[in-house]
């Protein structure tokens, strides 16, 4: 059994409900179970800021799925939900992140593990530490170690 993190995110339309769809998504997902679920997180567009506030959280999965399928996986959830890729971190209707799978670290065109900017974005971070609050990220430390850094990012949990 593999444990992996998912970072979700949405902010167009009614984005917490998004989020909670989405919740009953990933639980759906085959050969997979939804362990913990992060509140929900009101945070600040990081990139383009010009853009609508952002409804983040963090899920924990148990799943049988190998990296890149689960990948495959996220990206059905994310098209079932009306992704539409146009600029990129700009505005979404579902964006599904995996950011840890086990402590692989693995780097291929696709899929990068542990999720490159995971230790530099509040709104992955505070929602992560929340249900993993022991966390090692596989290269980087413990999560607690990269808290501090970004608590000035505007994040206010729902
Ligand atoms: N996602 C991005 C770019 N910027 N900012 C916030 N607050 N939340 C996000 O999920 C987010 C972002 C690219 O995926
Ligand atoms: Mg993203
Ligand atoms: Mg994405």
């Amino acid at each position: 059994m593999n444990k992996a993190y998912i970072a979700l995110g949405a902010n167009l339309g009614d984005p917490a409900n998004t989020i909670r769809a989405a919740f009953g998504a990933l639980s759906n997902l085959p050969e997979s179970r939804v362990v913990h679920c992060s509140s929900l997180y009101r945070t600040a567009p990081v990139g383009i800021i010009n853009q609508p506030d952002f409804v983040n959280a963090v899920v924990e999965l148990e799943t049988t799925l190998a990296p890149e399928a689960l990948l495959d996986a996220l990206l059905d959830v994310e098209q079932r939900f009306g992704r539409i890729r146009a600029e990129k971190n700009g505005p979404r209707a579902l964006d599904l992140d995996l950011l840890l799978f086990n402590d692989q670290l693995l780097d291929l065109p696709r899929l990068t593990l542990p999720h490159p900017r995971l230790h530099l974005r509040a709104f992955v971070l505070y929602p992560l530490a929340e249900i993993a609050p022991n966390l090692t990220i596989p290269g980087r430390g413990h999560i607690s170690a990269w808290l501090p850094a970004v608590a000035n990012q505007g994040i206010a949990r729902l």
